[in-house]
């Protein structure tokens, strides 16, 4: 980090690092994330890579390494070894991207990603089905277009979200470009990467090569996210630090401050549990880089190095106390933070329609179903980028905004989407706001179908909405494959977490703009059990609401579940 010049060593180093957690000291003999890695890419013998230190250093590269689940048990009764291949993760702060951007990651995926894309939760593209000789081909190809793949995996400050829709507030472009600012100033400093993926020289430096990091990076992954109010469509409550923008008259005045939130959880390990970010305060525009230089360093410094499932800032907060931990902050940033301003959310959805912002320019959101782009919407979206002179903008809820579209080429526009999205103006408002994360087949942790099976679920839940006259009501479901969380569906409305094939567990009472956790009403059930527990609750939501009531806000009031009003009770 260059902007400031806190380099806080309050660390316990007393601690030796083999007490520590094995990925401490992995981290520590890594040579700043350099390990064996280029020499693992050269094996010819197996489609993976063969140290397993290597396979965890690729994911600060960005890259995980994966294999074909469909095809597990097969190949294994062929005795073969598992079609391994990798996914690729994209750092994309804010999620925007330019026309050409877009045309050569279209590229690298039809050559090299099994013909298809994925938008991610987190505003970003990742690559699925890259074999090892294709790692290199795509990382130098995203290089091409001023893209890379660094830090958006693996134990340090992964990809900063922003509100994404630029009609959402005048402050807009103010914060977006703060959001990059935040992200380039958190970036892993180790050069590493350009050695290993562009062929770069190694050079000495008098320097420290991570002046912030350190050797062992961070005890676990950390997540930053900016909102604009009214819209919380990144899910701020969901980050680790996360960022509120104030606006007054005059311009933007700075941001709310929230820390601790994470999504992450074990079934049957009650020690684990989501938790919302806390509101700690207010800092002005000109200290943001220093309160999430300050924020990083406490749970650097203090987070759990020795168990990993303990290790992510939120249980930080909540063994030592929010009080602490605010004034370590304030400490470390040499002075207090203001006090918090008033703001209020309305929805963490995504605007639907042309919007027009006051600068003339035109802006359409595209849904794109749980992110997935096959090859006809690669397609589509080719010939579009073709024409298209403004910019992409990826959404949390894993949809896609056309932006900065001139008025003279709207009509272009307008018919390309005629053509490839003749049902763009179709989809339910359920089905608008519902998120699935990737799950199977290529997700390791998977334990059930999400992004696979939603939409056949969403098609039976349509009928209960229309039988109920609900259609028009917006209400989010977010669907998991496993109790991870990576579509955010402990604050859902209806959350689903994948428990074991076809089996699911149901959560109800959610905020419907992110601000309240849900809780489980029934653990590992099949479809006819969720259907019927749905048919029931939205009935009755139906019959019993009061008028401009969400979904989430009723199951509570009526007493359907016991509302959750802090993570650590979540389990109770
Ligand atoms: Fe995630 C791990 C996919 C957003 C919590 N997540 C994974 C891995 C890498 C599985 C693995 O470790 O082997 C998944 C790769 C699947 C695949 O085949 O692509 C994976 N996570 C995703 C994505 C692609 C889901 C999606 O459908 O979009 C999202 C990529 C975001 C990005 O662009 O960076 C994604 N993951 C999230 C979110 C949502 C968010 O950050 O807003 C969460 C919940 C928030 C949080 O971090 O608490 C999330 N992912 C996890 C966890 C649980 C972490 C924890 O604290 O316990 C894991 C497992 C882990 O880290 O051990 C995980
Ligand atoms: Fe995989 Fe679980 Fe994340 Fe889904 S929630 S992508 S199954 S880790």
């Amino acid at each position: 980090m260059t902007e400031t010049t806190v380099l806080d060593r309050s660390r316990d180093l007393s601690q030796p690092l083999d007490r520590l957690g094995p990925d401490e000291s992995m981290k520590d003999r890594s040579d700043y994330l350099r390990g064996t890695i280029s020499e693992g890419l050269l094996d010819r013998i197996t489609g993976a890579v063969p140290d397993q230190d290597d396979v965890k250093l690729m994911k600060f590269h960005g890259i995980y390494q994966q294999d074909d689940r469909d095809l597990r048990d097969e190949r294994r009764r062929q005795k073969l070894e598992p079609a391994y291949q990798f996914m690729i993760r994209v750092r994309l702060p804010g999620g925007v991207c330019t026309p050409a951007q877009w045309l050569k990651l279209d590229e690298l995926a039809r050559a090299h990603g099994g013909e298809t894309l994925r938008i991610t939760t987190r505003q970003t593209f990742q690559f699925h089905w890259v074999l090892k000789d294709s790692l290199r081909p795509i990382i130098q190809g995203l290089h091409d277009t001023l893209l890379d793949t660094v830090a958006a995996c693996g134990d340090d400050s992964r990809g900063v979200m922003c509100t994404v829709d630029p009609q959402s507030s005048r402050f807009h472009a103010e914060v977006a470009a703060m959001a990059k600012r935040v992200s380039d100033h958190v970036i892993p400093k180790t050069r590493a990467y350009h050695e290993i993926w562009y062929g770069s020289e190694r050079v000495g430096g008098s320097e420290p090569e991570e002046p912030f990091y350190g050797r062992t990076y961070m005890p676990r992954k950390f997540k930053i996210g900016f909102a604009l109010p009214p819209s919380n469509d990144i899910d701020v409550y969901a980050q680790d630090l996360g960022f509120i923008a104030i606006g007054e008259e005059g311009g933007l005045e700075g941001f709310n401050v929230v820390i601790g939130g994470g999504m992450g959880r074990t079934d049957q390990a009650p020690e684990t549990y989501p938790r919302l970010a806390s509101l700690i305060g207010f800092v002005p525009v000109d200290r943001v880089i220093a309160c999430a230089e300050a924020v990083m360093a406490v749970q650097r410094d203090y987070g759990d190095r020795k168990d990993r499932q303990h290790a992510r800032f939120k249980y930080t907060i909540d063994d030592k106390g929010l009080d602490w931990i605010k004034a370590e902050i304030e400490r470390r940033m040499g002075g207090p933070l203001g006090e918090a301003r008033p703001f209020a959310f309305t929805s963490n959805g995504d605007s639907y329609g042309w919007n027009t912002t006051p600068d003339g320019r035109h802006h359409r959101t595209l849904i794109i179903e749980n992110g997935r782009l096959d090859l006809k919407l690669l397609d589509a979206l080719r010939d579009l980028a073709r024409v298209h002179r403004g910019a992409f903008r990826l959404t949390a809820n894993q949809n896609l905004i056309v932006a900065g579209v001139r008025t003279e080429d709207r009509p272009a526009i307008d018919a390309i989407l005629a053509e490839h999205f003749p049902d763009i103006d179709h989809f339910s408002i359920l089905r608008r706001n519902a998120i699935a994360c990737v799950a199977l087949p290529t997700c390791g942790l998977a334990m059930a179908e999400s992004e696979r099976y939603l939409p056949t679920l969403l098609d039976r839940i349509e009928a209960i909405l229309a039988e109920n006259g609900l259609s028009e009501e917006p209400i989010t479901v977010r669907m998991s494959g496993c109790p991870n969380g990576c579509s955010r569906p402990y604050i859902a409305e209806i959350g689903l977490t994948g428990r074991a094939p076809g089996k699911y567990n149901l959560y109800l009472g959610g905020g419907f703009h992110g601000e309240r956790l849900n809780r489980m009403i029934r653990e590992n059930v099949g479809e006819a059990v969720i259907l019927e527990i749905l048919a029931d609750t939205l009935g009755r939501y139906a019959r019993e609401r009061e008028p401009g009531e969400h979904f989430g806000d009723f199951t509570i009031r009526a007493g359907i579940v016991r509302e959750v009003t802090e993570g650590r009770l979540f389990n109770d």
